[in-house]
């Protein structure tokens, strides 16, 4: 429930990273801010690039329609806008609209006194973009490098990329941020269920408390992490999936060029076989 009149206490003026006062105003239920700003036109510029290469063709299917990057011909360095240029501006417009965000999201906690927890978690969310779009492709030294924005051709580029590496599913931090996503799963499943349970109780019995959720885990596995202790876990396990995400994909290529299956040679590999 919004409670606008409550809220209206904490709509004060500071807190601002950049330009003081200069756009800390409302409009509305939304906090403005020289980053909601930043935020608007990387957003809006961004969003017309990518029309722009659509309507460049070859086609209008939702489906089908890409933006690629630059043949890996033309190295680091800026492509003609037909030939990838558009994708070198889309992506500094994603990233700017991504850090915007970010700043906007630690603007707003400042205000409120909270903690920085918020933008640093989006953070890592950024990283794996940027680990994909910037620091392989510049490591490998190629723009060519980074994945097309299209709905089936980014699903192609993935396929391919793997592939490449014979069978993905060996690369070791691979197996890492798969096993960090599913037990995330597995956890946000207990406490969403958890959760709904203790607020929705059988017919004509009240809603119950924290203590019933700790005694139903106790019960089943003589172990409770408790209310808190059950969002830091999320938070560490969705923050690990990310981060192994983006080295399973950073030392595919500039540190590791042959098949996954080979890596595990070390293991054959070892002298006490000898
Ligand atoms: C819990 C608790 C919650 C929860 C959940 C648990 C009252 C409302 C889900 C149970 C979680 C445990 C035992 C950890 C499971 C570990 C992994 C790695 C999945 O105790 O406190 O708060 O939502």
């Amino acid at each position: 429930m919004a409670m606008l009149s409550f809220e209206q206490k904490y709509r004060v003026r500071g807190g601002t990273l950049i330009g003081g006062d200069l756009f800390d105003f409302w409009v509305g239920p939304l906090y403005v801010g020289f980053f909601g700003v930043t935020t608007i036109f990387f957003s809006l510029l961004g969003t017309s690039l990518i029309l722009w290469g659509a309507a460049l063709g070859p086609t209008w299917n939702v489906w089908r329609i890409s933006i690629a990057p630059p043949d890996l011909s033309y190295g680091l360095a800026f492509a003609p806008l037909k030939a990838g240029g558009l994708w070198q501006l889309i992506t500094i417009c994603a990233l700017g609209a991504f850090v915007s965000w970010a700043l906007r999201q630690a603007e707003i906690a400042r205000k409120l006194g909270m903690g920085l927890h918020i933008p640093l978690a989006y953070s890592v969310a950024i990283f794996a973009y940027f680990s994909l779009v910037v620091v392989r492709p510049v490591l490998m030294g190629a723009w060519g490098y980074g994945f097309p924005y299209g709905i089936m051709s980014h699903l192609d580029w993935v396929s391919n990329t793997g592939y490449q590496y014979l069978h993905f599913h060996y690369n070791p931090a691979h197996m890492i941020a798969v096993s960090f996503f599913f037990t995330n799963a597995l956890a946000l499943g207990l406490h969403g269920s958890l959760v709904l349970s203790a607020a929705n109780p059988q017919k004509g019995q009240p809603v119950k408390t924290p203590e019933h959720e700790n005694v139903f885990f106790r019960d089943l596995i003589g172990y409770s992490i408790g209310t808190l202790g059950i969002h830091r876990l999320g938070l560490f396990l969705a923050l690990s999936a990310a981060l192994w995400s983006a080295v399973c994909i950073i030392i595919s290529g500039p540190f590791w060029t042959r098949g996954w299956p080979e890596w595990w040679g070390w293991w054959l590999n070892l002298p006490i076989w000898k």
